[in-house]
This record gives C-alpha cells, sequence and structure tokens, in this order.
C-alpha cells in the first residue's frame, strides 16, 4: 500500500513537471500525439531533449551547481563548427589540390573530423561490457532510520538516481538475451555524496574470494584461440572451473535457472550480494543484505523465446526498458533490508553473512522495505551517460559500511583501478553522470582530462595559506563518511586460507533446487543438458554430474540421461534442505504494466471489435500493437507491426480478430499433409505466432473469424487460450491469465 501510494506519487509529481500524461503514449495510439518529423530548412538550434530523456542537473566539477539548464550539452547555436567554435563552410569535401587531385595536408576540418572519430571508441567494461541504463528517483520511506543513519533512507526524502543493467560475460555489441547474470547497479546522487549499490540479478556469487575473480571470468569468456563463444556459458572452460572450484555451483544453480534469462530488466529482483554493515545515529550498527523488489514481480522468457530474441531483437531488453520509460510505464522497484545483530561470529542461524555464496532465506529474515525507486527518464546520449558512468563499492554514504567478506574487500580496489585504464585518467568523477551533486571539495589535483579550474594556492592540509580550506567534518559524526567504525579484527597471524564454513558448497544449491515448483526444476534439468551437451571434453561433463549428483540424485540422473551418461553416485552427504518458497517465481499475481498485447487483424474482413480493445488495452497501461499484412493503416487504425516485422518474442499476448488469407510473399507454403489444405487458407506467419505463442505458454485469445486460427493452429480449447463472440471479454479473460506472466500448466514436467 504504501508503496503504491509513494508510486503514483512520484508518477503524479512527474506529470505535472514535465506536462505528460502518465498513462503510456506511444505513436499512433489513442491519447498520443503524432509525431513531428519534417525535413529542416532554415538553421535551428539543436533539437531539445525528448521529455523521458532528463538528466541530472549539471554541477562543476568542485559540485556546484552550474546553473546551466539540464540537458546543457557540447551544442550550441545553429550552424556547425570546428571544435575550437569556427563557422565551417562545408563538410562534404576534403580541400584538395583540384578536383581530381591529391588531398592537401593542410585541410584542418578534414584531419580534426577523421582523428576525432578515430579515438571515438574507448575500452568496454571488462565484465558488465553490455548495458542498458536509466535516471529516475528513490524515496525513502524513513523505516530505515532505526539502522543507518543515511540521509536519503529519511522519510519522504527524494534521492536522483541512475541504474545501469548489464549482462556480465558478452562484449559491448553482444546479445541481450543470454543465459547469464544480470548488474543491476545503481548510483543514489544523495545529499551526503555519491551511494553506488553495485549488486546483481542473483544474490550469490561463484567465488568467495576476490583473488579467484580473474579465474572465473577467464573461463567464462570466449576461448582465447578462437575467440568463441560470445556472451554464453555453454562451453568447456566455464563448465571445467566451476566443476573444479565447487564453491560456484550454487551461483551456476540460478544462472540454469529462469532467473538466468530474464523477461526484462523491469521484472528482475536485485541484490547487493555482500552483507553490509549500518550504523544509526546512535553509534548502534548492524548487518544488513540489500534487496530490490520489482514491482511488476519476477518474470523469465522460455529458453526457446530467448534464443529466438538473441537473432530477432539481440537489444531485446535496452529497447524493452527504453520503450517503457518512454510510454510512461515506469519501472519500480522497492529497496528492502534483511538486518541481522552484528555479533562478533557474524553468522545467522549458522549462517556465515560473510560468505557471498550463501543466502539467508527470506522465510527466516524478511526482507523489510525502506524506500521506492522509480525509473523516469532515458539516458539522452548512450555514449556520454551509459558508458561513462563509474560505478564504485567504495562509494558509500555516512551510515554504510563494508564488511570483511573477501571478495568485498577486493572490489574496493578493484573498480578505481578500472575506470583508469577505460575512461583515461583519475578524473573520471568530473564527467557529468559521475559528479556528486553533494558539493565536492577534495584536495585532488590535476590529472588527464582535468575539467574543474581550481583556485587557491593550498591544495594539501594542513594550510594557513588558504585560510586552512577546506576544513574536515573533525568530531562531527552526523557529517563524516568513512567514520571508521570501530569494528574488532580477530586476533591472527597472516594466513591464505577461508574459514571452515566456507567449505559447505551444495547445502544452498541443493536449497534453491528444493525450493523449485515442477515447471522450474525442469527448466533447470535442461538448461544443464543443454549447457553441458555443448562441451566437447567428457571428463569435464562427468566432473559436473558429480557435482550435480552431490546437489540432487533426481537432478543428476535427467540431465545424465539427456547428455547419454552414467549418473554418478554422490561423495558428499545430502543435507536436508528446507525449501525457501520465496525463491520461485511461479504463484503470485501481478500488474500488467507495458506488456505488449499483439491484435492480428485481416483488412479484407473489417475490424470487429478492435478499436474497444485496443482503447481497453491501453486503459490498462499495456500496450496494443496492430498486427497485419501490411503496413500504414486498416480501416484508418495505424498498424504497428506486419507480419514481416513481427515476431512472437515481441507480444506478451497474441489476439487474432481475423484469419488473414496468405499473401503472395509469404512462407513457403506446406506441402499436401492431412489439414494442409485448411491451414493453407490462412497466412502461414499468422499460424507460426500462434504456435510460438502456445509454445512459450503465453495467453491467446480470439473471437470471430480469428478463432478458426486456434483451430488450424491446433490449440483451440487448450489452457489459456480464450475464444469468444465478444471481444473485450475475450480481453478481460486474456488479462487475468497474464497475471500469473505464464500459463504454467502447458510446461510438461518429469519432476512433479
Ligand atoms: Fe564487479 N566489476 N567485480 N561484481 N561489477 C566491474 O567495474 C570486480 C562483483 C558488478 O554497470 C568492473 O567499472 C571484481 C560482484 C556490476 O558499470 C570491474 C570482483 C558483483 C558491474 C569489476 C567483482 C559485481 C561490475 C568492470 C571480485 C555483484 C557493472 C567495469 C572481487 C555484487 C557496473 C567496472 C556498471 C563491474 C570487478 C565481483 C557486480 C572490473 C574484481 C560480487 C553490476 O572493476
Amino acid at each position: 500500500k504504501l508503496a503504491k501510494d509513494t508510486f503514483d506519487r512520484v508518477v503524479a509529481g512527474l506529470a505535472d513537471a514535465t506536462g505528460a500524461s502518465s498513462g503510456p503514449t506511444v505513436p499512433g495510439t489513442p491519447g498520443s500525439e503524432p509525431p513531428s518529423v519534417a525535413e529542416p530548412t532554415q538553421p535551428r538550434e539543436p533539437l531539445p531533449p525528448k521529455p523521458d530523456q532528463a538528466e541530472p542537473q549539471p554541477r562543476t566539477a568542485t559540485g556546484t551547481d552550474t546553473g546551466a539548464p539540464r540537458n546543457a550539452r557540447a551544442q550550441q547555436g545553429a550552424h556547425l563548427t570546428t571544435s575550437q567554435g569556427a563557422r565551417l563552410r562545408e563538410t562534404d569535401h576534403s580541400l584538395k589540390a583540384g578536383e581530381r587531385g591529391p588531398t592537401l595536408l593542410q585541410d584542418h576540418h578534414l584531419r580534426e573530423k577523421i582523428t576525432h572519430f578515430d579515438h571515438e571508441r574507448i575500452p568496454e567494461r571488462v565484465v558488465h561490457a553490455r548495458g542498458a541504463a536509466a535516471h529516475g528517483v528513490f524515496v525513502g520511506y524513513g523505516t530505515a532510520t532505526s539502522i543507518s543513519r543515511a540521509g536519503f533512507l529519511a522519510d519522504g526524502k527524494e534521492t536522483p538516481v541512475f541504474v545501469r543493467f548489464s549482462t556480465v560475460l558478452g562484449s559491448r555489441g553482444s546479445a541481450d538475451t543470454v543465459r547469464d547474470t544480470r548488474g543491476f547497479a545503481t548510483k543514489f546522487y544523495t545529499d551526503e555524496g555519491t551511494f553506488d549499490l553495485v549488486g546483481n540479478n542473483i544474490p550469490v556469487f561463484f567465488i568467495q574470494d576476490g583473488i579467484k575473480f580473474p579465474d572465473i571470468i577467464h573461463a567464462g569468456k570466449p576461448h582465447p584461440d578462437r575467440e568463441i563463444p560470445q556472451a554464453q556459458s555453454a562451453h568447456d572452460t566455464f563448465w571445467d572451473f566451476v566443476s573444479l572450484h565447487t564453491e560456484a555451483q550454487h551461483h551456476t544453480m540460478w544462472n540454469m535457472s529462469d532467473r538466468g534469462i530474464p523477461r526484462s530488466y523491469r521484472m528482475m529482483e536485485g541484490f547487493g550480494v555482500h552483507t553490509f554493515r549500518c550504523e544509526n545515529e546512535a553509534g548502534e550498527t548492524s548487518l544488513v543484505k540489500f534487496h530490490w523488489k520489482p514491482r511488476l514481480g519476477v518474470h523469465s522468457l522460455t529458453w526457446e523465446e530467448a534464443q529466438l530474441a538473441n537473432g530477432f531483437d539481440p537489444d531485446f531488453h535496452r529497447r524493452d526498458l527504453a520503450d517503457a520509460i518512454e510510454a510512461g510505464a515506469y519501472p519500480a522497484w522497492e529497496l528492502g533490508v534483511q538486518v541481522f545483530p552484528d555479533t562478533p561470529e557474524q553468522t545467522y542461524e549458522g549462517i556465515d553473512l560473510l560468505d557471498p555464496t550463501k543466502i539467508v532465506p527470506e522465510e527466516i529474515a524478511p526482507v523489510q522495505p525502506v524506500g521506492l525507486m522509480v525509473l523516469t527518464a532515458n539516458p539522452t546520449n548512450y555514449f556520454a551517460e551509459t558508458e561513462q558512468v563509474a560505478f564504485h563499492v567504495g562509494h558509500l554514504p555516512p551510515g554504510i559500511d563494508v564488511t570483511d567478506d573477501p571478495l568485498m574487500q577486493a572490489r574496493l580496489f578493484s573498480y578505481v583501478d578500472t575506470q583508469l585504464t577505460r575512461l583515461g585518467g583519475p578524473n573520471f568523477s568530473q564527467l557529468p553522470i559521475n559528479r556528486p551533486h553533494a558539493p565536492v571539495n577534495d584536495m585532488l589535483r590535476d590529472g588527464f582530462h582535468q575539467h574543474g579550474v581550481h583556485a587557491g594556492v593550498a591544495p594539501y592540509s594542513p594550510n594557513s595559506l588558504d585560510g586552512g580550506c577546506p576544513f574536515t567534518a573533525g568530531g562531527d559524526a552526523d557529517v563524516s563518511a568513512f567514520k571508521d567504525l570501530p569494528v574488532r579484527v580477530p586476533e591472527a597471524s597472516k594466513v591464505r586460507d577461508a574459514p571452515a564454513s566456507y567449505d559447505d558448497h551444495f547445502s544452498q544449491a541443493r536449497l534453491f533446487w528444493r525450493s523449485m515448483s515442477a515447471v522450474e526444476q525442469e527448466h533447470i534439468i535442461r538448461a544443464y543438458t543443454f549447457e553441458l551437451g555443448k562441451c566437447y571434453e567428457e571428463a569435464v561433463k562427468q566432473r559436473q554430474l558429480q557435482c550435480l549428483a552431490n546437489i540432487d540424485p533426481v537432478l543428476c540422473s535427467e540431465v545424465a540421461t539427456g547428455l547419454g551418461l552414467e549418473a554418478p553416485e554422490p561423495t558428499e552427504e545430502l543435507v536436508e534442505a528446507t525449501p525457501s518458497p520465496a525463491l520461485s517465481q511461479v504463484g503470485g499475481e501481478w500488474p500488467p504494466d507495458g506488456r505488449l498485447v499483439g491484435i492480428v487483424v485481416d483488412p479484407d474482413a473489417g475490424l470487429d471489435g478492435v478499436e474497444a480493445v485496443r482503447q481497453a488495452v491501453f486503459d490498462a497501461g499495456m500496450v496494443p500493437l496492430v498486427v497485419a499484412p501490411h503496413g500504414g493503416e486498416v480501416d484508418g487504425v495505424p498498424v504497428q507491426r506486419t507480419f514481416a516485422t513481427v515476431r512472437s518474442i515481441e507480444l506478451d499476448v497474441v489476439l487474432l480478430a481475423g484469419a488473414p488469407a496468405p499473401a503472395p510473399d509469404a512462407l513457403p507454403q506446406r506441402d499436401a499433409k492431412a489439414g494442409a489444405e485448411d491451414a493453407s487458407r490462412v497466412d502461414p506467419r499468422v499460424l507460426l505466432l500462434v504456435e510460438e505463442a502456445f509454445r512459450h505458454a503465453k495467453a491467446i485469445g480470439a473471437w470471430g473469424e480469428g478463432s478458426r486460427v486456434l483451430e488450424l493452429a491446433g490449440c483451440s480449447g487448450a489452457p489459456g487460450v480464450v475464444s469468444g463472440d465478444d471481444a473485450t471479454q475475450v480481453l478481460g479473460d486474456v488479462q487475468q491469465l497474464m497475471a500469473s506472466h505464464r500459463v504454467w500448466e502447458r510446461f510438461a514436467t518429469t519432476t512433479g
């Protein structure tokens, strides 16, 4: 309830500020303005950014407000200039000795233009290279003030945020829907300094100690000889490593589950992974794990959808995020915390809180909501913002601190180090997207790409020549971060080792497996079978089967059968694991905001009910897409997709308002088999759409002639397939089915 109030308030406030309506507005849908694209005839100022691209207020390198308008860009005036501001007469021809002669070295404009172009690319991130991001706002509920004095958590406090989602293994140009972990990194521009919560969509990690990070990443990345496969874990080096380094098995199980192929960034959970230490006003500390809970629920693609999307729309997640924000279907997450007493053991119910391969089930430590984040604006420029944003685990506000988790400790070192190469020097925090919104007065000086024009003569402390400025906070605990909590370090000898509790590598993988529904277990079995089936080395497959035997014998034997190998006996005792229902994605009902509803029409048979359904879809906060044999309009209704441009993966629901006959340019017809004659009377691309939507367990609805398509596709009367005479009634039934995301009973299972 609280979250809903806050969500409505944020969205309403935004509508007031921008004059935008809070409902979806896609071109061609009722209520939206037609886009105006005119050929330019006169010089004019650069186009202003769209309302969904409002960036944070620009600051100077030392943190003060520049007074420049939001979205101030390096584009001024109506005319083309050199980088020095000299007006250019033309830019289409280089300076040559005669029309057919050689190009002259003195052509500064040519050289400046080409040289800059030559240096447009910067090194991509060594991991998490492929990403998409958005601006938004975080609103505190005030419920966390008992554990942390961080000001951004106060009741009603609004803090601008920038969030970057990513895949881990693929390079910048790789596909979005690969099986992988997703990054979920949030920059809170708090009044007390920037807080980066650099998390993932999976709450555990492959390794317990940061020193192993290059190993797991080298194993997961493409093979060094052929540089294949791209953005995949289905290959020998990955499974070689994780089957030998068995602490990776829990994370691997999550990757093989539906969590490895999210439906949308908007429908992922996020986790801080490590345990943090929080401190309240009274100086009391507690141990805390951060969780992001999506308002739309946690949903995934099917494996076939993910594979199809990699080809048909490699930008599937990136497009989904930007479209939803542009349509006004703002994605939202509640930030929650699991809170544990800060005891010397740093364990909870026997679970080691410093071991990043372990979760604490929500059933024994509930996630308590502390604020709401709503993403409200797309980046204005991908490179300037999404590419240049630099996160760091050590960017912490007062009241939130690190722990001794050895993975976290290594990260504290790594993130600045990587930016030095990636962003070309130590001044990356002066880039607009990285500038804190709190005033900065840091005494850091010079270096590549220094934008600050620092005044004064004494960038050192103590000084008297600049009047002793800037002053430290001294003993004022309210304002100082890095308070250096007096946490006791156990008396110990230097040692390259881990505590005994880190030796348990299988019990939580088993807990996860046991918490899954039969459908989810089936998906996990098939994922392991696929991934290991893509390996060449039998020794690797057998070693991974041994790990599965130590997790669950049924899982192991099903995968072994798929691989045609013997299932080994467990080599470790199978500890009984109590299932955690919170880990399953099946069950529950969720809002349909921003979902895409395809409406297939037959222009030759009229659009009975289509307009009413479009309006109803729109009113429900979803996006109607009319699908027809050709573009343009049908009976005055705009067509958003043709049979040539639509594929099932894009649609959450398929509605059939007609049974369009094959177009002359359709796919080759089926040959004369039983029933083929009937089927050939409907465009085969429509049948394919329905067949795929059915296989992907999506809701399907039809009315009038559309019901004939269901008959021909052989799915009439099946679960989740609705037909009737009244179009809006059909839509109503379909909407109910959509609330649970998939028609789960359509999936076959072996374990249920
Ligand atoms: Fe990262 N990680 N990481 N990581 N990580 C990077 O930093 C690293 C780890 C995560 O959208 C890099 O700026 C080490 C855990 C995200 O810009 C790099 C270790 C978690 C992102 C780096 C870890 C993450 C990164 C690459 C083991 C989940 C993308 C570029 C000690 C809690 C942030 C960069 C963005 C990015 C190093 C482990 C999440 C190289 C050494 C655990 C979401 O510095």
